[in-house]
């Protein structure tokens, strides 16, 4: 069965016939066909943002949330250049956009026409994939093909470019079956048993092991078979920034996030341990501090989707390329029942009290724990990047899997208030919290005004001290207290929020956190509380970037 449609509306049938039902984006002259095409167009959801920036994050954050692909677009050159950083954002954290880009049309390519970029050439380093389409005939299964590889393997972005008098010609609309071209797939080797026994082996021998996850175990839904392995051996569980809310934090077994911001006990465990397992994580430098002092007693296991992760940054013992899920189902029939009393006693003794950097105000422990509390910890946090991020990610009692997002890559300011509103739209009946710094909160504000108009739901927690946080900490800690460029004035946040129509909350004292977080959760619609924090509170522990993980600062150096 074939009927003939312009390639703009091929676009449209394509994303339909896949299953797609929101995206989000902004037009311009070489999209316009594509968004005539829209107008009206049934089962197609499109939601306007104010920067196209925004576009990607959303896009992104109702992947992460959704498990699914999520669909941006954008005009040619600066709509298209405006994409970059969230697509950067989704190819570190391997989160499945597919971005659709108007380019230039085919007489034009290559003129200096206006608003011609090489976007191609552009998104080349920050996407798994991406293609000019040239011929109308290739549209539908590029379209296809992008939506396969975007989830394929370890999830990421992919660009398709389709020039405008593509999108204005005509051509047969294929139904999928008929001349559908199957993606190239990777295919995923099957890890090799002997291997497997291996890693038993290894398990069974330990007296210093832990497990390490990362989301890699969210993506591929490995929840059920990491708590099976923790609980039969008493293995510790870490989870890495981007693993929060793989492993419930109020499990016996689960020890927290490791690394720079990592609680003392965390890195010394690390330091002292003779085994890690890591899975769905790449040892990124945020994990390991410096590499030549990492993990100097452990041999090290690491199983990822990404073949090209293993060995990369940390030396293993034994590699494992392969889904989580599946990997971990293979394994736990060869892991024999164990304990690690001694070793999780060892562990407890090397606790000690957190470090309160906070002289008065707000502490983020009240406010988090007041956000669990009103939300009745149903809620996903959607954080942005700097202080608060690591304040919510050491302290928010992350119990569910997969309701911790956040940009951790890339560690794109900007990143939150729009990956809430696609979190909000692939969980409509979630409370969806938006937490950000008073600088990455000013980078994407603008897009209250998308979620006014489009009705998103989306709560906002600014966390004001007035400053780029964790820049002015390192420049405390680093540049001799040079606050060089760090104080940021920001506007009234209540007034603000009054001018989006939106209700705002002002929070100053401890004693109304709890009932300004309940008001503005209970209310419909989006809301706004601003949380006036201390200015010059610290994120403790810290490992000196490019240091050892055996030498926490504990408190600001003198
Ligand atoms: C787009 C972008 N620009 C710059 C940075 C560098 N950076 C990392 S954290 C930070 C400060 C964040 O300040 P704020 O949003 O107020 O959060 P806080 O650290 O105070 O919680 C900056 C500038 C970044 N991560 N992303």
């Amino acid at each position: 069965m074939s009927e003939l449609l312009t390639g703009a509306q091929i676009i449209c049938r394509t994303l339909v016939d896949a299953g797609v039902e929101v995206m989000f984006g902004y037009p311009g002259g070489a999209i316009m066909p594509f968004y005539d095409a829209l107008h009206g167009h049934a089962g197609l959801r499109h939601i306007l943002v104010r920067h196209e920036q925004a576009a990607a994050h959303a896009a992104d954050g109702y992947a992460r949330a959704g498990q699914r692909v999520g669909v941006c677009v954008a005009t040619s050159g600066p709509g298209a250049t405006n994409l970059v950083t969230g697509l950067a954002a989704a190819h570190m954290d391997g989160s499945p956009v597919v971005a659709i880009t108007g380019q230039v049309g085919r007489p034009m390519l290559g003129r200096d026409a206006f608003q011609e970029t090489d976007v191609v050439g552009v998104t080349m380093p920050v996407t798994k994939h991406n293609v000019l389409v040239r011929d109308i005939e290739e549209l539908a299964d590029e379209l296809r093909a992008a939506m396969a590889i975007a989830m394929e393997g370890r999830p990421g972005p992919v660009l398709v470019d389709v020039p405008k008098d593509v999108q204005n010609q005509k051509a047969e609309y294929k139904v999928p079956g008929t001349g559908y071209r199957v993606p190239a797939k990777t295919p995923r080797p099957i890890p090799d048993s002997r291997y497997l026994e291996e890693v038993a082996q290894l398990i069974k021998a330990a007296e210093r092991p832990l497990l390490m996850v990362g989301r890699g175990v969210i993506v591929s839904g490995a929840y059920a078979e990491v708590r099976e392995l923790a609980e039969r051996t008493g293995i510790p569980v870490i989870t890495t920034l981007l693993g929060i809310s793989a492993f419930p934090q109020s499990h016996d077994l689960h020890l927290g996030m490791p690394g720079m911001h990592g609680e003392v006990h965390i890195n010394k465990a690390i330091q002292a341990a003779d085994l890690i397992i890591g899975i769905g994580m790449r040892f990124d430098d945020r994990v390991t501090g410096a590499i030549a002092t990492f993990a100097p007693r452990a041999q090290i296991v690491h199983i990822d989707i990404d073949a090209a992760a293993i060995g990369r940054n940390v030396p293993v013992k034994i590699g494992i390329a392969g889904d989580a899920r599946a990997v971990l189902a293979r394994l736990l029939p060869l892991v024999a029942a164990r304990n690690a009393l001694p070793w999780r006693a060892e562990i407890r003794g090397l606790m000690r009290p957190r470090a309160e950097a906070f002289a008065g105000g707000l502490s983020p422990e009240l406010i988090l724990s007041a956000l669990a509390e009103v939300t009745g910890g149903r809620c996903t946090v959607v954080s942005d990047v700097g202080q608060h991020q690591m304040w919510v990610a050491q302290r928010y009692p992350f119990e569910r899997p997969n309701t911790h997002i956040t940009s951790g890559g890339l560690g794109a300011m900007g990143f939150a208030v729009p990956a809430a509103m696609g979190v909000r739209l692939a969980r409509p009946t979630e409370p969806v919290w938006a937490i950000s710094g008073d600088g990455g909160f000013q980078m994407n504000m603008a897009e209250i005004a998308t979620m006014v108009q489009e009705g998103i739901e989306v709560k906002l927690a600014v966390f004001n001290n007035g400053y780029l946080g964790m820049v002015r900490q390192w420049q405390q800690f680093f540049h001799g207290g040079r606050y060089s460029n760090t104080p940021i004035w920001s506007p009234d946040y209540v007034k603000l929020a009054q001018a989006y129509g939106i209700p705002g909350f002002r929070v100053k004292q401890s004693s109304d956190v709890e009932d300004a977080l309940r008001e503005a959760n209970k209310t419909p619609g989006p809301t706004l509380v601003e949380l006036v924090i201390e200015q010059e509170a610290n994120v403790f522990p810290m490992i000196v970037p490019g240091g050892s993980l055996s030498e926490p600062l504990e408190a600001a150096p003198v």
